[in-house]
């Protein structure tokens, strides 16, 4: 068998046990006699940790020494998910681990599985941000990414009776990845009032005064990267009162408890990630969120460059910035008054070293989810920094009015300053003026934002500011972690474990597609993924499924635009036809599971209707006798990334049927294919360069074209529009209550029916349909399947965040790996 040198962490296991027995009996105080599998877990993370702290700290004193330019990721969200796997893969030693643990009487799957996810995020922008994380150390970049410490991740999610309830994630409690720097603080201000004032030569300076302080303290987490010692630094703040004298002297007069409440109020920054996923909802404590953590990182950022004694306008050569969305769109502001108002550069001067260093990345074009403030909650919140946005938009009209003195609108509708009531900051406008790059996240994302949402900028600065850099994922954690036995499979064919590096060399395995054998060897592997599966789907659900079955997945975030509706309106209509069919019929009909997974955002009610409907779709369809194996239908609870790994590489089938133009890139299509499974989807998003890539032969598209779209919307508006008779078919079913209480799901049929099918629901029913019934077809030719698996594992190189990193050094950061 394959397996990688493992052997540089551990000497041998000996030398592993006796760490962690040591941490045992020393770091934990507790004995090996009652060494539970949470005591195992934690002695065996210390035991890696040691040997993480080494490389990370001499990767971080060579970073320093060598005074190269770093990028700095800012993000929200840092969806991470366990760390220990992880940590024994870069570390190495895994196998010493294993057999040492063994020897101890655990297993040491079930000691990877005590581990609490780190669930910082909502999901695709979150999971984008770990995967750049691990592709940026295991490149060898000098890369920090910054975020928030949240107390409480995503919401845990349980379903009862068939209704998503909410359950706080409070993930800290034991969190041996995670090192508290309480010498590295900020203090952060908040409200107050702006005086302008002129200094000793006469210009004048605005000084920013009053108002509340609250403390950011840094928390660092190692990112160790595969197969070099390079280890990168996640920094995230979390919020605390300050410690002035203003406290003391409320506690000392006895005024204890507004004492405690002006903690607790600092404290609440960092509590809890908001939980909704391309949605923007204006709150207060939302925008304070991110000027904490935006002015903490940017001082620490400052800080650290001013060590070096370079000249400012050396700070873009040293630091690169890249902006996540624009919810770290304030950094801009924020470095312009640095360099401004506290360092006493010239307006023009900042602005030519801000717009250098910024990078700006979107996620979305859909409006809903597009961020933008009242100016009145700026004026309250952050005064000064509003007076700088004016005067940012104010040269920014300037010159674009000198170039298009004839286009009256342009001003307005390029103007960062919404003239609306209330008038409102437009955030993503605020990112482009202040970045040298915008970047969209997949071909035709990138040519969506430059056509529609921010066609006039491309006229204003020309088409070189905008780019494209398509999504990737990490091949480490979603192939070789999640999938070990398709990894190992995969070494062997292609020259052991250097593919993890270099994915395009999975291409080796094309020679192999018509390999009788090989082919066996694969499709053993996906079944045993699918038994491990449906030995979850029995322990959690206790409904039993047939591994034999096509397994087809839809896990993702629950949103109309992603249209589980569409899938679960498939399967109510594939129930309808089982209950026609004859005895014979049934016979030759394929077996499928359908499973679905993912969270609604607390307060998206349709979202939440559409969950209630799958869950009532499958209590009636998984007892009905005359159905048997022929169709389960699963909603798994509280998907996440751990459950991702051992849902994707159980999958035959899933599902990515946004409607065309909507999502942005996504990127569990990807996961799903590198790990051997096929594809239901529209052309959208990254589906469209996964069929470039894999061919067109290899994937099961459908529906709408996004150049079509917005002519079928006016449509529908204009009344041209009938239901499918299909799934008019389907909407009976439900109207009639054969899934309980029909006016539950009211709302979603006449989303279709009668308001307008914004997502296009019914277009696209009928071939949504007709593909399902091609993918019944050819699964009953298993050896054909299996070739169109292997051929698209062995095309799938493109997509790994190694090469999108690489992209973003190259054309966004101007930065070179640091060699090791
Ligand atoms: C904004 C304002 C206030 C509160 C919350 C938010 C907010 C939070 C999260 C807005 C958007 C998000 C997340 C967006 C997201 O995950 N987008 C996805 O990004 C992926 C990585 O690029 C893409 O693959 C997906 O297509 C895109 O939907």
């Amino acid at each position: 068998a394959w397996t990688k040198n493992q052997f540089d962490g551990f000497k041998n296991k000996d030398e592993f046990e006796k760490e962690v027995v040591r941490h045992v009996e020393t770091t934990l105080a507790r004995s090996m006699f009652n060494c539970d599998d949470v005591a195992a877990y934690s002695a065996t993370a210390l035991a890696f940790r040691d040997r993480l702290i080494k490389d990370w700290n001499k990767t971080q004193q060579r970073q320093t020494f060598t005074d190269s330019k770093r990028i700095y990721y800012l993000s929200l969200e840092f969806l991470m998910g366990r760390a220990l796997d992880n940590a024994m893969l870069n570390v190495k030693g895994k196998d010493i681990a294993k057999s040492a643990l063994d020897e101890l009487g655990f297993r040491i799957e079930d000691i990877i599985g005590q581990e609490n996810d780190a669930a910082l995020g909502n999901g695709g922008l979150g999971r984008l941000a770990a995967c750049f994380l691990d592709s940026m150390a295991s490149l060898n970049y000098p890369a920090w990414g910054y975020g928030l410490r949240y107390r409480y991740g995503i919401f845990k999610q349980e379903i009862i009776d068939g209704y998503q309830v909410e359950v706080p994630d409070y993930w800290l409690d034991f969190n041996p990845w995670e090192f508290p720097r309480h010498d590295v603080t900020v203090d952060i201000q908040f409200y107050g009032h702006v005086r302008k004032s002129q200094d000793a030569n006469g210009k004048t300076v605005a000084n920013w005064e009053g108002g509340e302080t609250v403390t950011a303290v840094a928390y660092d987490m190692p990112i160790p990267g595969y197969d070099t010692p390079s280890t990168n630094n996640l920094r995230l703040w979390s919020s605390k009162a300050a410690s002035g004298e203003f406290d003391f002297q409320k506690f000392n007069s006895g005024e204890y408890e507004s004492s405690v409440a002006d903690q607790q109020r600092a404290e609440t920054i960092s509590a809890v990630l908001y939980p909704n996923d391309n949605l923007d909802r204006g709150k207060e404590l939302r925008l304070k969120q991110q000027y904490f953590w935006v002015a903490a990182s940017l001082y620490d950022i400052v800080r650290r460059f001013k060590k070096s004694k370079r000249a400012w306008r050396e700070f873009p050569d040293q630091v690169a910035i890249q902006l996540n969305d624009t919810h770290p769109t304030l950094a801009v502001v924020e470095l312009q008054r640095i360099l401004i108002d506290k360092e006493g550069l010239e307006w023009d001067e900042a602005w030519a070293i801000v717009t250098a260093t910024f990078g700006y990345t979107n996620h979305t074009v859909l409006p809903e989810a597009l961020e933008k403030w009242p100016v009145g909650l700026f004026q309250h919140l952050l005064p000064r920094h509003l007076q700088i946005i004016y005067d940012i938009n104010l040269f920014f009209l300037q010159s674009v009015e000198k170039r298009f003195p004839d286009d009256r609108d342009m001003l307005s509708r390029v103007s960062i300053i919404e003239e609306s009531q209330p008038k409102m900051v437009r955030m993503a406008y605020l990112a482009i003026v202040g970045s040298h790059k915008v970047n969209g996240v997949a071909e035709l994302h990138s040519d969506l934002i430059q056509t529609t949402i921010f066609k006039d900028f491309v006229k204003i600065y020309g088409a070189d500011k905008f780019t494209n850099v398509t999504n990737g994922i990490t091949p480490r954690r979603w192939l070789h972690q999640a999938n070990p036995r398709l990894s190992e499979l995969i070494a062997s064919k292609t020259g052991g474990y250097d593919y993890l590096k270099d994915l395009t060399t999975l291409n080796k395995l094309e020679q192999y597609v018509d390999d009788k054998a090989f082919r066996k060897e694969w499709a053993e592997i996906k079944y045993a993924n699918k038994v491990r599966l449906a030995k979850y789907i029995k322990s959690t659900l206790d409904i039993t499924v047939n591994p034999a079955a096509l397994f087809d997945v839809q896990v993702k975030r629950i949103h109309e635009y992603k249209r589980q509706q569409l899938n679960i309106f498939g399967v109510i209509y594939r129930y309808l036809q089982i209950k026609e069919m004859s005895a014979e019929e049934r016979k030759k009909q394929a077996p499928r599971v359908s499973i679905f997974g993912g969270k609604a955002a607390p307060g998206y009610w349709m979202a939440k209707q559409i969950i209630h409907l799958i869950n009532n779709v499958g209590s009636v369809v998984n007892k009905d006798p005359d159905v048997g194996d022929l169709l389960k239908v699963i909603f798994l609870e509280d998907y996440n990334v751990s459950k991702a790994e051992i849902i994707i590489p159980a999958s035959d089938l899933s599902e990515h049927i946004s409607t065309a133009g909507t999502e942005a890139s996504g990127t569990s299509n990807m996961k799903f294919v590198l790990n051997g499974g096929l594809i239901i989807g529209t052309c959208d998003g990254a589906n469209i360069e996964i069929t470039r890539e894999i061919g067109q032969e290899n994937i099961f598209l459908f529906g709408t074209l996004s150049e079509d779209v917005e002519d079928l919307r006016h449509n529908h508006t204009y009344g041209k529009h009938a239901v499918d008779s299909g799934l008019q078919k389907v909407f009976d079913a439900i109207t009639s209550g054969k899934f309980g209480d029909a006016n539950d799901f009211g709302a979603l049929v006449s989303a279709v029916r009668d308001h307008g099918d914004y997502y296009l629901v019914s277009d696209d029913f009928q071939s949504y349909i007709d593909t399902q019934k091609m993918v019944d077809e050819e699964y009953k030719n298993q050896e054909e399947w299996v070739s169109k698996c292997i051929r698209s594992v062995a095309r799938m190189g493109f997509f790994s965040s190694d090469r999108c990193i690489n992209e973003y050094a190259e054309e966004i950061w101007n930065i070179e790996p640091l060699a090791v």
